[in-house]
């Protein structure tokens, strides 16, 4: 190995290299703190000023990273919050860390990996090595990226370097953090590939190669439609269950019992989240452009969809009991967070209850300590209402939709006339167990 790529390894070593992370969100974060504790100066790119000037004054937006960690690289100029790409000019390494949402088309939209890559394109020199981290279809590094870098008439490989390597940030997860999280790593060409393994093992407990960028970019996809399909199956043995009266908490948890060749998923209100429901479209997308369609992605996602559905059905058999109509009915939700414990609603399958009830005439309000206000389709905005006795006493029908670890299901269940629980968050309420109803 010569040349740039030889420079560059050194440059590393020595923490000369200046480093570039763009997008200051709660992947790009994380990993610039990583880089800048390990002793190297990173540009923290962002297009949005507030992001910038707030962690210019030591203020975290992202819930992983405390200002207790960040104000410390802050004043060092270990990490510099920017919004100006030119900083690329004198960056060794830029590393793209930006959102691939899906259209309302649900085909992916990449055009803020574009955007990204157009701006490094402009500031492109001899010796960059650029890294894509935004999970995306098989092909994207190589297909997309590649040719506008190497329009700048620099050679991949030997001028400038150019890897894949997934994240697996998960946000609010107690032990695993960016550092100790195992990281894939594909290059387009081996040089590509051993200095961006160089880099990020500077940083990261283990880092894994494989053999291209395109095994990488499939590795993400794979761990996570290996999700959305399982959650899917889980989905329909819940609705089977039903069928066949039967406890799908309690069959779900004696199959948990065997020790090998089974992991257990459970049952909800449906899909939230901005990767799960989000990133198997990207897999599924690209088959289709090879004339192959991705049956299980499609099926998952189809029955995932169709949870919120199933959650008002067991609304409508509960007020039934109660010989209430929907219509006019008092309903109180518990949690509209998309999962436990965090404040994110996107992709949220409680909006969708929420809408569904509020199209069928119910007078509907929520409780959920991690987000305070929010808005469904159509414009309508809620707040969260403070969890107190009234407030359940005075709801025919209260749901459970996402099972905060904060909450008091004891307290919950014993002054709500009715409990429907799409969690099994109840299950260790002695108490009222007659007034508890189950997905
Ligand atoms: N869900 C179920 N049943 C389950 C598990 C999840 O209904 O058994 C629902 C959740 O309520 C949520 C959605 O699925 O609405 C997604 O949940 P998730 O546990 O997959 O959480 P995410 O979306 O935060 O996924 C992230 C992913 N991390 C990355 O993409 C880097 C995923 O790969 C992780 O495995 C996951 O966190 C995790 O394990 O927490």
């Amino acid at each position: 190995m010569g040349g740039p790529a030889r420079a560059l390894i050194d440059r590393i070593r020595s923490r000369q290299a200046k480093l570039a992370v763009i997008g200051m969100g709660y992947v790009g974060l994380p990993l610039a703190c990583e880089f800048a504790r390990a002793g190297f100066t990173v540009h923290g790119i962002d297009v949005d000023a507030s992001k910038v000037k707030g962690l210019a004054g030591g203020r975290s937006h992202v819930q992983d990273v405390s200002e207790e960690q960040l104000r410390p690289l802050i004043q060092k100029e270990l990490l510099r919050p920017t919004a100006d790409f030119s900083v690329l000019g004198g960056c060794d390494a830029a590393i793209i860390c930006v959102p691939t949402p899906l259209r309302k088309t649900r085909d992916p939209d990449i055009s803020y990996i574009v955007a990204a890559v157009e701006a490094i394109a402009r500031f492109l020199h001899p010796g960059l090595l650029v890294v894509l981290e935004s999970t995306t279809y098989p092909g994207t590094t190589e297909e997309v990226i590649l040719p506008k870098l190497g329009a700048t008439g620099l050679k991949v490989g030997l001028d400038f370097f150019l890897a894949f390597s997934p994240e697996r940030v998960d946000p609010g997860n107690p032990r695993f953090h960016t550092r100790n999280t195992p990281k894939i790593l594909g290059g387009v060409t081996e040089n590509c590939g051993r200095v961006a393994l160089e880099l990020y093992g500077q940083s990261i407990d283990r880092v894994i190669p494989v053999s291209s960028t395109r095994a990488a970019e499939m590795v993400k996809l794979l761990e996570n439609t290996f999700r959305s399909v399982n959650i899917g199956l889980v989905n329909e043995v819940a609705l089977m269950c039903d069928r066949l009266g039967l406890n799908v908490w309690e069959v779900i948890d004696a199959a948990a019992t065997k020790p090998f060749g089974f992991m257990p998923f459970y049952p909800g209100p449906g899909l939230g989240g901005h990767c799960i429901p989000i990133d198997p479209h990207y897999l599924s997308w690209k088959l289709k452009t090879l004339n192959y369609t991705a049956r299980f992605i499609e099926l998952a996602s189809e029955i995932n969809g169709q949870m919120p559905h199933y959650v008002v059905d067991k609304v409508v058999d509960a007020l039934n009991d109660m010989r209430k109509s929907v219509r006019g009915a008092r309903i109180l939700i518990l949690g509209v967070a998309y999962k436990k414990d965090v404040g994110d609603v996107r992709e949220s399958p409680a909006l969708d209850v929420l809408k569904l009830l509020a199209d069928r005439g119910a007078e509907t309000r929520y409780n959920d300590p991690h987000a305070p206000e929010i808005a469904i389709d159509g414009g309508e905005t809620y707040h969260s209402v403070p969890l107190v006795q009234e407030e359940l006493q005075s709801a025919d029908l209260v749901i459970i939709v996402t099972n905060h670890s904060t909450y008091d299901y004891d307290f919950i269940v014993r002054h709500a006339r009715c409990v429907l629980d799409t969690r099994n968050a109840t299950r260790n309420v002695a108490a009222g167990r007659g007034r508890i109803r189950k997905l």
